[in-house]
């Protein structure tokens, strides 16, 4: 068990639990369906970054569910928490946190700010619990500090840094990185990379260079792209994941500053629209603040 993971989660998702979405257990306590409550709970759902869809998924669900058991619908507010934990348990198997399958590749992507660089350091604290060996690329060339932040990242956390000089090119540090990773028999190597839109083709081709040429360099190193994903940008950052998603496959999402929304909810259309599974969670802005996505922990820290 991760140390502070429960104090972390209990934390990250206090203003969840207090917003509208965590008191669904208390005000939809009878078991006689209005169409009020519907909507009512339609609201709640939709003003907690649940979107359009997966809401509607909901609602037909829950509507289908008290059709067929007429009389014996039980507590209204068990079967609606039921349906949310069926979807967070839908969600596809994460390979990245996993403690096997190494030595792998984690090559974080984004835009910018969502917090890329901090879930390195994050990973690094996780894995090396584990006693995995880990080297970072500094492949964020672009943004002045960029080298300097991973850098000060490294040497708290007790990991090197591969660094070329700002404004050089990324695919190259990427390049020397997992040679080194080679020769030094890492585990694992986490390549920072400089935040970036998807409708950005310049930028997305510099991506798509940074992933082939690990590629060729692989061995018998797993390679994965990991998308950071910033909680607080809801439904925006969703559509952002998507276009992302299908311009370069993701393997897993980081999904960032669940201490920082109320609208958790988030979580729910992440799992149901992109399919893509939830890696990680950051649940704060130090290197511990990181926990494996666990669905029915966020039932009991949400709802309870
Ligand atoms: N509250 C909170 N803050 C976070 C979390 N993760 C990152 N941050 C903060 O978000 C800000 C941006 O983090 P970075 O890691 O620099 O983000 P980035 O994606 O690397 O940014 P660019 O390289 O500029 O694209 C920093 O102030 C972090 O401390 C989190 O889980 N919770
Ligand atoms: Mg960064």
């Amino acid at each position: 068990m991760y140390r502070n993971k429960n104090k972390n989660l209990s934390t990250a998702f206090s203003k969840t639990k207090n917003s509208l979405f965590g008191q669904i257990p208390s005000l939809f306590k009878s078991s006689q369906l209005t169409s009020s409550d519907l909507e009512e709970l339609e609201d709640i759902l939709i003003s907690s970054d649940v979107g359009m869809n997966s809401t509607q998924k909901i609602i037909e669900s829950i509507q289908t569910t008290i059709n067929k058991n007429k009389q014996n619908t039980g507590n209204l507010s068990t079967l609606i928490q039921n349906e949310i934990l069926n979807i967070l348990k839908s969600s596809k198997n994460d390979d990245i946190s996993k403690q096997d399958n190494f030595p792998k590749i984690l090559i974080m992507a984004g835009v910018n700010g969502v917090g890329k660089t901090t879930a390195i350091a994050k990973i690094s604290n996780f894995f090396q619990q584990q006693g995995k060996t880990i080297l970072c690329g500094a492949a964020d060339t672009y943004r002045a500090a960029a080298i300097d932040q991973i850098k000060v990242w490294g040497e708290k956390e007790n990991f090197d840094v591969i660094s070329h000089q700002p404004g050089s090119d990324p695919s190259a540090v990427a390049f020397d990185t997992i040679s080194a990773a080679k020769k030094r028999n890492i585990d694992l190597v986490l390549i920072d990379t400089a935040g970036r839109l998807h409708e950005n083709s310049n930028l997305m081709d510099e991506f798509k260079k940074i992933h082939r040429v690990l590629n060729q360099a692989k061995e018998n190193f797993k390679l994965n792209v990991l998308l950071t994903l910033d909680a607080t940008t809801g439904q925006n950052g969703l559509l952002q994941a998507k276009a992302f998603n299908e311009t370069v496959k993701c393997d897993g999402i980081f999904l960032t500053k669940l201490d920082g929304t109320s609208k958790a909810g988030i979580i729910i259309p992440i799992i149901e629209e992109l399919n893509i599974p939830i890696s990680f969670i950051g649940t704060g802005e130090q290197s511990s603040d990181i926990s494996i996505f666990n669905p029915n922990l966020f039932s009991k820290y949400v709802f309870n």
